[in-house]
């Protein structure tokens, strides 16, 4: 294992003091050192890794400097668009180190939403002929990878990228803190939610802790799976899903359990949900101002006003909540409403650390699901 903080000194040595990108939780420690060690102007957390490759770019264009991108793997598909049409050599030319957490390197057990991703990784960034190298836990080879890595972005002037393998990083906890004080966590919100919801109802839920909890709730009350489409994968795209399944069932009610971090990284899809004006879909965010699925750094929530986003995109009703109470009232005004409306319930992040992942597998899920639907 490497500390943190010796990558971070590394780095610094080669001038490599920008950071921006989207959290993963295999880089959690590496983005808690930044987080505590680097000024707000220079480690921005954005809405997609995409986003991160563009302020990279803008970065260098400011300062010829180059920044450094991290992101979990799953997050090189928000990527390629950037990477291949932006800072290539066959375009701009921009420089950038890419610190990719490498989820499911082939070998190792992950779950299915990362198997595909983790086996073309590499293979992937080949593609993109984007050279890289796999982060060593030696700190003299890792001195020699990240010499490597700037003397590349020096000389070639175009993206370099070092993979972080599972378990390279020495822990490191938070010391800058962002917390909230609500009643509820997610995870209590989420329960009372889904005991309001009408037997027929179908849910979209998101990636991360918001299916797993949901999953687990719909086990230990002895409900069925098959209500539940779990969006393991596909960060940020549930709301698209659940429309895709209003406009083709007027008559069965859709939920959206949404992340704020999800939202926000395609926050677009509320535009369309406002152009279409499904009548009967029912968006819910789960506002716990964090990615906190895989660390709980911030997101951009605390500026973000879904309410004045949602009916400024063309939602019918847009509503919040924080306490039991508010809970219960707004769930029935959400019932009550027609058209595309939106329910944020402001909580608290944090989870039970014995929670289980869903032990169908997505193959079973979307067939159950899809029978359910046809009901
Ligand atoms: C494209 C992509 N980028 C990053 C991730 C890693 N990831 C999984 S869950 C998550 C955080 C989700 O945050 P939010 O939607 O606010 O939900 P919370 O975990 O706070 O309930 C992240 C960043 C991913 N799965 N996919």
């Amino acid at each position: 294992m490497i500390a943190p903080q010796t990558i971070f000194n590394l780095f610094q040595q080669e001038g490599l003091t920008f950071y921006t990108g989207v959290p993963d939780s295999l880089l959690k420690d590496f983005c808690a050192y930044i987080t505590d060690n680097t000024s707000k102007e220079n480690h921005v957390i954005t809405a997609n890794e995409g986003n991160a490759i563009a302020l990279a770019a803008g970065y260098h264009l400011a300062t010829g400097k180059c920044g450094v991108v991290y992101l979990q793997n799953s997050g090189l598909g928000n990527c390629i668009n950037p990477l291949t049409s932006l800072t290539d050599k066959e375009v701009y030319s921009i420089p950038l180190l890419l610190i990719i957490g490498w989820r499911a390197q082939p070998g190792k057990h992950d779950e299915p939403q990362h198997c595909k991703m983790g086996r073309i990784t590499l293979p992937l960034l080949a593609v993109l002929e984007i050279p890289y190298e796999i982060l060593p836990e030696n700190q003299e080879e890792a001195m020699t990878v990240v010499q490597k890595a700037s003397h590349h972005l020096a000389t070639e002037k175009t993206p370099y990228a070092i993979v972080v393998r599972e378990g390279t990083f020495e822990s490191y906890s938070l010391r800058t803190k962002t917390e909230t004080n609500f009643p509820l966590v997610r995870e209590e919100a989420l329960k009372i939610v889904t005991s309001l919801l009408d037997p027929a109802d179908l849910v979209v839920a998101t990636t991360g802790k918001t299916s797993r909890e949901l999953f687990e709730f719909r086990k230990s009350s002895g409900h069925d799976h098959n209500k539940d489409f779990l969006t393991v994968g596909s960060m940020g795209h549930s709301s698209s899903i659940a429309l895709g399944i209003a406009l083709q069932h007027s008559h069965r009610t859709i939920y959206c359990f949404d992340g704020d971090g999800a939202a926000i990284m395609h926050l677009g899809a509320l535009s369309t949900i406002g152009k279409l004006q499904p009548q009967n879909l029912k968006h819910i965010i789960f506002n716990n101002f964090a990615h906190d699925s895989v660390g709980g750094q911030p997101t951009a929530a605390d500026v973000v006003d879904f309410l004045e986003i949602a009916t400024a995109s063309g939602y019918t009703k847009a509503i919040t909540a924080a306490t039991v109470d508010e809970i219960y009232q707004k769930m029935k005004e959400l019932k009550e409403t027609t058209g595309p409306v939106l329910l944020e319930i402001r909580c608290n992040k944090g989870a039970r650390k014995e929670l289980g992942r869903p032990t169908r597998t997505p193959h079973e899920n979307k067939t159950d699901f899809m029978s359910f639907v046809r009901k």
